[in-house]
């Protein structure tokens, strides 16, 4: 038989596996068939897949933009998306999971609101052979209940705010510290990375801490509540996130001081508002946590259904920001 008629066989006998990757010209007869090893079983496409994503809330800047970054990729890709918002509630989140395996997703996306509590529901999506990407947040739970963490080095993002601050006081200080959401990962290593290089500043200390839950609202009260405990003593304020940054400023304008002048202000995300404030002077450095996750989600969602190799942590990449340079780069940001 000649090599065009079995050419001619080996196309008919691959298309007829659906899509599949083209088999290249041969070289040899062994290589005309698939074997099982080979790419020919069934390799799914972006608009083959659907994929379950249960968001944690809607409780700021950041996670607004986070989610419009998923769901605008999904729709792009033709990813059909199963998108359900806990509203900031451990319990709906783990109800959440519970429905996307009864739908059979083919994978699972999660930003889980705290560290703890996950084992029993993520077993669960292992049984029913469901694989799970941690984004944006991690989960305490063995590493073989989750394919990959995609997301940011928060205990970086804690170390790089203290860097800023001792520059900013004069490596002098008496700090008050705005905690985001009690229990979740960033909260908990944004707090430890602070505090590992305030170490090396003797004259640099946290008189107060406190949870102000991520929310512009939080973080109003609790920074109003700072200033009466101990007005003009604070000197500056280390904020989780913009909007408790955003909500720490109202405050102190109340309270009869200048934000980012009398008080020092470091917080973290790098959303619009932080970039407006530093614009009017009142916030004086913010570092970059980037919400923009929907491209990078979908790649790997992509290659874990199609057993492909994906590294167990995709880090984010993040700059920081002061005012000086807030004007020029705020038109170029996209939240
Ligand atoms: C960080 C993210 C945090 C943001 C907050 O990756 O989980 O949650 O810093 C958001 O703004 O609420």
């Amino acid at each position: 038989m000649k090599i065009s008629h079995i050419l001619i066989l080996c196309t008919l006998f691959a298309s007829s596996l659906g899509p599949v990757a083209c088999i290249q010209r041969p070289d040899s007869l062994s290589t005309l068939l698939p074997d099982s090893n080979s790419n020919a079983r069934l390799e799914k496409k972006y608009e083959d897949l659907i994929v379950g994503y249960a968001q944690l809330g809607a409780e700021s800047e950041w996670r607004a933009a986070n989610t419009i970054s998923i769901k605008e990729t999904a729709e792009q890709l033709g990813v059909e998306l199963r998108f359900l918002d806990a509203q900031q509630k451990q319990d709906n989140q783990i109800e959440a999971v519970r429905k996307l395996i009864i739908q059979k997703v083919d994978i699972i996306g999660i930003s889980p609101i705290v560290e703890t509590g996950w084992e029993e529901v993520f077993q669960e999506a292992k049984n029913a052979g469901i694989p799970i990407i941690l984004v944006d947040r991690r989960a305490d739970v063995p590493e073989d209940f989750y394919v990959s963490y995609l997301g940011s080095d928060f205990l970086e993002e804690g170390r790089k705010a203290a860097r800023i601050m001792a520059d900013l006081v004069n490596e002098k200080a008496s700090i008050v510290e705005l905690v985001g959401t009690i229990g979740s990962a960033p909260a908990n290593d944004r707090y430890l990375g602070f505090r590992e290089i305030l170490k090396e500043y003797p004259q640099m200390h946290i008189i107060d801490s406190e949870s102000g839950d991520f929310t512009r609202a939080r973080g109003r009260e609790v920074m109003a509540a700072f200033l009466k405990k101990y007005g003009n003593e604070i000197t500056a304020v280390y904020a989780h996130n913009d909007d408790m940054a955003l909500g720490a400023i109202d405050a102190i304008e109340e309270y009869g001081l200048n934000p980012g002048q009398d008080i020092k202000i470091v917080s973290i995300d790098a959303a619009r508002g932080a970039f407006e404030a530093m614009i009017a002077g009142k916030l004086n450095a913010t570092v970059e946590c980037n919400p923009l996750l929907g491209p990078q989600f979908f790649e790997l969602a992509l290659k874990v259904v199609n057993g492909q190799p994906i590294p167990k942590w995709v880090p984010s990449i993040e700059g920081i920001f002061f005012p000086e340079d807030a004007s020029e780069i705020l038109p170029t940001r996209k939240y």
